[in-house]
């Protein structure tokens, strides 16, 4: 390659870049009324900026190869700051190691664009050698806080065995999403721990935990569903009692585990929760986002829990690296109502979905919920039938 062929190449690949962060997004028509899907999702591994990738010298990269190559962008978490929709992505490289960078857009649909650097994320004393999935909260406390899953090897495994791992929660809080401070990993007392979120509000002047009490790296086993606990700081955080708050269930969609997603959204009829359920199947594990709603005096008392699940994979959401899974730790509650719904798609992009914290809130206060068995779901559709019916006289 020539130095005026490298240059070609360099704005040829530019242009590529620039042409799918300008791309405009479409609303696609709601098919329940309740939520708008999107034509392109908003943030793919397609999205790393090429200076992240490429040498850009001559010199020294003259066949412009790619150096550093990027599987996945995927589990945002979420924050609306100065106007701006900023998602916290897990990028995974194609090393398999993830790391959170910032990702901006004006309009929180399109046009999302990597920030120039990833997040440098300080470590404990006991370094991580995987983060992913961080929940952003701004706490009342004056910080925002990121909590994420910190994996490292389960010290414990035999030599031969190089997959058992230890999951923890890992804290971090900034104020500028840029230089953050690292505390001390969630100490529970009830095995490991992913998708742990914190609750936005003091409660009786303590810090609120959503936990996920687990006893394995992937089987969540005796944790039986989404806990809530509390801590007095979070400089030295640790949870004594965490109490199930939302069980996995025997057939329903969350019967192998479930996990908080986002901090919850507090609305004047309660808080609204978005989490995901999990059940197997012959094509592996499934993975849904539901919605339930808890009471605005104590946020771990579920009032409404409307049946099934709220979002699922379908076209191509369903394929990639783990495909059948969407998996969501990032929402934005706008000041006109409107609810951006960020989720993944099979572990490997970033959607939006938009509805509103009326349509959210009537989709959860008056869907009806499930009762576990088949003819108790025909006696719920025979009851609005007969509604309509008889409203039609
Ligand atoms: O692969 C699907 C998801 O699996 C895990 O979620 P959970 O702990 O609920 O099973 C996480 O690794 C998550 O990142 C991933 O998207």
């Amino acid at each position: 390659m020539t130095r005026e062929e490298f240059r070609t190449a360099i704005e040829h690949l530019e242009h590529e870049y620039e042409a799918l962060i300008r791309r405009p997004n479409q609303m696609h028509a709601s098919e329940n009324g309740i939520v708008n899907r999107y034509e392109n999702p908003v943030v793919t591994a397609a999205h790393i900026p090429p200076f992240w990738r490429y040498d850009l010298s001559y010199d020294t990269n003259p066949l412009l190869l790619e150096r550093i190559g990027f599987n996945a962008a995927f589990n945002a978490g979420a924050v609306k700051r100065n106007g701006s929709y900023l998602l916290m992505v897990r990028v995974e490289g194609v090393d398999r190691k993830s790391f959170f960078a910032v990702a901006e857009s004006p309009n929180g649909i399109d046009s999302f664009r990597f920030w120039d650097y990833p997040v440098t994320m300080p470590e404990t004393d006991d370094p991580d050698t995987n983060v992913y999935d961080m929940r952003i909260v701004e706490h009342e406390d004056g910080w925002i806080y990121g909590l994420f899953c910190t994996e490292r090897r389960d010290p414990r495994a035999p030599e031969q065995d190089q997959s058992a791992a230890l999951a923890k929660c890992g804290i971090a809080r900034t104020k500028d999403l840029i230089k953050w401070e690292r505390l001390r990993d969630l100490v529970s007392h009830s095995g490991q721990q992913r998708n742990v979120v914190l609750h936005p509000e003091f409660i009786d002047g303590k810090y609120a935990l959503y936990t996920r009490p687990q006893d394995g790296f992937i089987e969540t086993g005796s944790g039986g569903g989404i806990a809530f606990g509390y801590t007095e700081t979070m400089e030295q955080a640790e949870v004594h009692t965490e109490g199930i708050m939302d069980a996995k269930i025997y057939h329903t969609i969350k019967e192998l585990k479930n996990g908080q997603g986002p901090a919850p959204i507090k609305t004047e009829k309660g808080w609204l929760h978005l989490a995901h359920g999990v059940r197997g199947c012959a094509a592996g594990l499934r993975y849904v986002l539901y919605m339930f709603m808890t009471a605005l005096d104590d946020p771990s008392r579920v009032t409404h829990r409307p049946a099934g699940y709220f979002l699922a994979p379908r076209g191509w959401e369903r394929v990639g690296d783990v495909s059948n899974v969407l998996f969501s730790n990032g929402w934005i509650a706008d000041e006109d109502g409107t609810v951006y719904i960020y989720y993944a798609s099979s572990d490997t992009r970033m959607h939006v979905a938009t509805s509103t914290i009326e349509k959210l809130v009537d989709y959860c206060t008056n869907s009806p919920e499930d009762r576990f068995r088949s003819a108790t779901s025909v006696e719920k559709v025979r009851a609005l039938i007969e509604r309509n019916l008889r409203g039609r006289k």
